[in-house]
């Protein structure tokens, strides 16, 4: 009999309305409600790019749908996809009992974030199993794909085009970003920054970009220290160092969302202009047919109920 493995796509998840930001950034902040400026201040961020739109929902559902296509394509009625949510329904566990609904009795958790971290998949990661697990069913995760050629090929021909629309600018730098985290985890031997310089190196040699640096971005707003130096202190040392344009490459996220789209787009962008540079950004992957083998090869190669 035909064996159906189940792939449950995990994804960070953004509130389905300006309604739902508060208790979107309560599970974010681990159940402890936001204060009245918190939430005023992020609901701002969502008003500024999105006015009442969350992008990341319909990315995350048409990147759901573009692996099932390849996956049928490359091994016709094996892997069902399925959802699950960081901070938004359906959550992980939501994904992982439809999962065991449908009768799934093995599957493959893969996460829409190339990079490995503790504190990032790790933590899908943790939650998949344990309800995997309660479930009865088998389940296998994909960790990272950072360095995936098919991941590098899509973000070099964005930077190599990024770098292309910026020729009339002298000089430029290639900015690599990522989601910053808590300085510990380089005490937990953590991967997180290791594969992101990795990916940042690879696709920098793809584009023939010989200048570039890595900086971080989107840090938490938390006492604790983050991982620096952030992009908007970076833009200033460019700056300084006679730079007239960056080019963003954020290789740390996949899709068009909060993070990109204010931080990035907004943010960034007017702290640039204000030091009297360019900022120009890469289009995201999105459902890029690179991103979505990627995914899809990746997910294959985690299978071990193959006959
Ligand atoms: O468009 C959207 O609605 C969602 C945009 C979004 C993405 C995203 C990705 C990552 N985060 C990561 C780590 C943290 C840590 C904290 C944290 C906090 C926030 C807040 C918002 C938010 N994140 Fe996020 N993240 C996105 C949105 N993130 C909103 C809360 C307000 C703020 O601090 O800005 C800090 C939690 C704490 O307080 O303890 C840590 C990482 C990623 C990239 C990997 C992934 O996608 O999983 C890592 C997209």
């Amino acid at each position: 009999p035909k064996r159906t493995i189940g792939v449950l796509v995990m994804s960070y998840g953004t509130p389905e309305s300006m309604d739902g930001i508060e208790e979107y950034y309560t599970h974010i902040r681990r159940g402890h409600a936001p204060t009245p400026e918190q939430l005023a201040e992020l609901t701002g961020r969502y008003d500024a790019v999105v006015g009442g739109v969350f992008p990341l929902r319909e990315n995350t559902n048409r990147q759901v749908a573009g692996l099932q296509a390849v996956l049928d394509r490359m091994a016709p009625e094996r892997y069902v996809c399925y959802q699950g949510l960081k901070h938004a329904r359906p959550y992980i566990e939501d994904g992982v009992e439809s999962m065991a609904a449908d009768g799934i009795k093995e599957a493959i958790g893969i996460v829409l974030a190339p990079h490995y971290s503790v504190m990032s998949v790790g933590s899908y990661v943790k939650r998949a199993r344990e309800k995997a697990e309660a479930l009865g069913i088998a389940m296998r995760f994909v960790e990272s794909y950072h360095l995936h050629p098919k991941l590098i090929e899509a973000l070099t021909d964005r930077v190599s085009h990024g770098l292309e629309g910026l020729n009339a600018v002298k000089p430029v730098k290639v900015l690599f970003s990522a989601h910053s985290l808590p300085e510990k985890i380089r005490e937990m031997n953590d991967p997180y920054e290791q594969q992101l310089l990795e990916t940042s190196a690879a696709v920098a040699a793809g584009a023939g970009a010989a200048d570039w640096q890595f900086t971080w971005q989107s840090a938490g707003r938390t006492r604790e220290p983050w991982l620096g130096p952030d992009i908007l202190d970076t833009l200033q040392e460019v700056k300084g160092n006679g730079y007239e344009g960056v080019l963003v490459a954020p290789v740390g996220f996949v899709s068009d969302h909060l993070e990109v789209l204010y931080d990035l787009d907004i943010e960034a962008k007017s702290a640039a202009k204000e030091l009297g540079m360019v900022l120009e950004r890469i289009e995201m992957l999105n459902t890029d047919i690179l991103y979505m083998e990627t995914l899809a090869e990746s997910v294959v190669s985690e299978d071990d109920w193959q006959h």
